[in-house]
């Protein structure tokens, strides 16, 4: 997959529709080292040193209209690339969401790089978004379009399995995956299950679902 050159078209509820070239999406923009905890739905978790910087610099550059109330990622999908997307096991392009105010929280970020270095292709190069709260899945990769939508989007997992995948997808240890426990999680390189901790243990996150059904909005 060739990462270089690339560009994501900003589309929808936003002042400014345009396509970006990734240079110009990072131009005077600072990078940080974030270190997430990163925790898969299928219950094994790892400690992840990301590079990249806060979602919301970007959101502000591109000024969402007050009709934006959740914002779409969708990722490349080029079978001249990607001979695997030709085995239909999900719908692609991969598509995934965040309501405006998760998107806009801090501690979510746009990854360029990973341990210090470019982020390699297997994990979403160029660009990926990082939720630290939520399941990996939600971590779309690759992204070449973000686009600013009044209504909730499908993402690829709910639409694939909505019974088993919702919208949030807050790491939750109460409420539990139709076919495991979300109480424990594997820590990769240790041999003892750990306790999962809710949303991943960023409380800093809790207000953003104040008044919501966590096990009904899953
Ligand atoms: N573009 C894109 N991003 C994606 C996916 C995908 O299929 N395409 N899958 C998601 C899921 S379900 C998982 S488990 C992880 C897989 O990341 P990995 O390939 O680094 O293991 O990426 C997430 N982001
Ligand atoms: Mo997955």
């Amino acid at each position: 997959m060739k990462p270089a050159p690339w560009s994501v078209a900003v589309e929808g509820e936003v002042a400014k529709p345009a396509v970006w070239h990734l240079e110009d999406i990072l131009k005077g923009q600072t990078l940080e080292d974030r270190i997430y905890r990163h925790r898969c739905v299928e219950a094994w978790s790892m400690v992840i040193p990301w590079v990249g910087f806060p979602l919301a610099d970007f959101i502000k550059k591109v000024q969402p209209t007050a009709k934006a109330k959740f914002i779409e990622f969708t990722t490349l999908a080029d079978a001249g690339q990607m001979p695997g997307i030709r085995f239909p096991s999900l719908r692609w392009p991969y598509v995934e969401g965040l309501r405006m105010d998760e998107a806009m929280h801090p501690l979510t970020i746009l990854v360029v790089g990973l341990y210090g270095e470019v982020l390699p292709n297997q994990d979403g190069a160029p660009l990926r978004v990082a939720v630290p709260w939520k399941y990996g899945f939600k971590h779309a990769k690759s992204i070449v379009k973000i686009r600013f939508v009044e209504k909730q989007p499908l993402n690829t997992w709910q639409d694939a399995n909505a019974y088993y995948y919702g919208f949030y997808a807050n790491v939750n240890p109460e409420v539990d995956h139709p076919r495991w426990t979300q109480s424990r999680e594997r820590r990769i390189g240790e041999l003892l299950r750990r306790k999962t901790t809710m949303f991943n243990g960023y409380p800093e996150v809790a207000s953003l679902y104040a008044g919501m059904d966590l096990r009904k909005f899953y």
